[in-house]
């Protein structure tokens, strides 16, 4: 099977959509028709007649590194293009309005299955996850590395991670650029479990994650666990929604300024690394 069929897995057993991120040789990075691959994949789960929980899991040893960084080779690209409204509206913009939102009014129960690091725009949308099980702590980190990158916070996360992990970590993450451990992300109350490490791959972490949720929900009132999920949402949908709206603009103005275009070759070509 090609790449393409295989980059992004959906499946439907019992009461659960998996979605799985199968790229583990460019850890799980994005493209932008991947990104959209997700978003339709979260959307059908969210249209599943017989499903409770949508959990998305990943293969290899990183949840995902974020926007792939060697998509549409920018030194390829036409340079009126590259710093152009039409451009950035289409790619950036449209897609982190559409994705975003979609993690935040997904239906069902949203899990993940977390086996490595996550960055990026990943993050944002790991962040509006309902629960989060980790492999190992001493592995996980999220990187919110957009100060670094010359863009500003995405997918909500200037709201989420300050819900999620407080003021002071969210500052640490967002303002220096710097990663956040397993360990602090767990004393936030971010993680609902971790098992130390203890499984020898990744897919079957994977499969004990499915199967407590699964006996978790398994004698619930279903109804009752999607209007929960309703009654939450009311609380935090206002400062979700209104970060989601002004992160795109600020993003928008940061490509317009030509920064990011820098930054993400610099990456592709190996010349610049992340902190960790
Ligand atoms: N994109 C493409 N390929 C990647 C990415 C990525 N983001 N991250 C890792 N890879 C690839 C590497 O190129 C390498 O491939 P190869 O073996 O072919 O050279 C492979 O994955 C393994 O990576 P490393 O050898 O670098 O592994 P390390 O363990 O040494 O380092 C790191 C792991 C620290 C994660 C490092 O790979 C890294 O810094 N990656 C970049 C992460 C990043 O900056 N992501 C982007 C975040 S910003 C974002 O998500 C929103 C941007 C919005 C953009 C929208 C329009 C384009």
């Amino acid at each position: 099977m090609s790449e393409e069929e295989t980059d992004i897995l959906y499946e439907v057993k019992d009461r659960t959509a998996i979605i799985t991120l199968n790229i583990p040789d460019k850890l799980n990075a994005l493209n932008g028709a991947q990104y959209l691959k997700l978003g339709k994949f979260l959307e059908r789960a969210n249209n599943e007649e017989d499903t409770v929980l949508t959990l998305i899991q990943a293969s290899g040893r990183f949840f995902s590194a974020g926007a792939n960084f060697a998509d549409n080779d920018m030194t390829k690209v036409e340079v009126e293009k590259l710093f152009s409204h039409e451009y950035w509206l289409e790619r950036f913009v449209a897609r982190n309005v559409w994705l975003t939102n979609l993690f935040n009014d997904h239906k069902k129960i949203l899990a993940a299955a977390v086996n490595g690091p996550v960055i990026g725009l990943s993050t944002g949308l790991l962040m509006l996850v309902d629960l989060i099980y980790v492999h190992d702590l001493n592995k996980f980190y999220l990187l919110a590395p957009f100060a670094n990158l010359g863009l500003v916070a995405e997918g909500a996360s200037s709201a989420t991670l300050f819900a999620r992990l407080g003021w002071s970590k969210a500052s640490e993450a967002l303002l220096l650029a710097k990663p956040i451990s397993g360990a602090d992300c767990y004393n936030a109350g971010l993680i609902n479990k971790h098992y130390d490490g203890k499984f020898s791959s990744t897919e079957q972490f994977n499969d004990q994650v499915y199967k407590e949720l699964n006996d978790a929900f398994e004698n619930l009132h279903e109804d009752s666990i999607l209007q929960n999920k309703q009654l939450l949402k009311l609380s935090r949908d206002q400062f979700i929604n209104h970060a989601n709206s002004q992160e795109v603009m600020r993003g928008l103005g940061k490509w317009l300024e030509g920064v990011p275009q820098t930054r993400f070759v610099q990456l592709a070509q190996k010349e610049v690394k992340h902190k960790l």
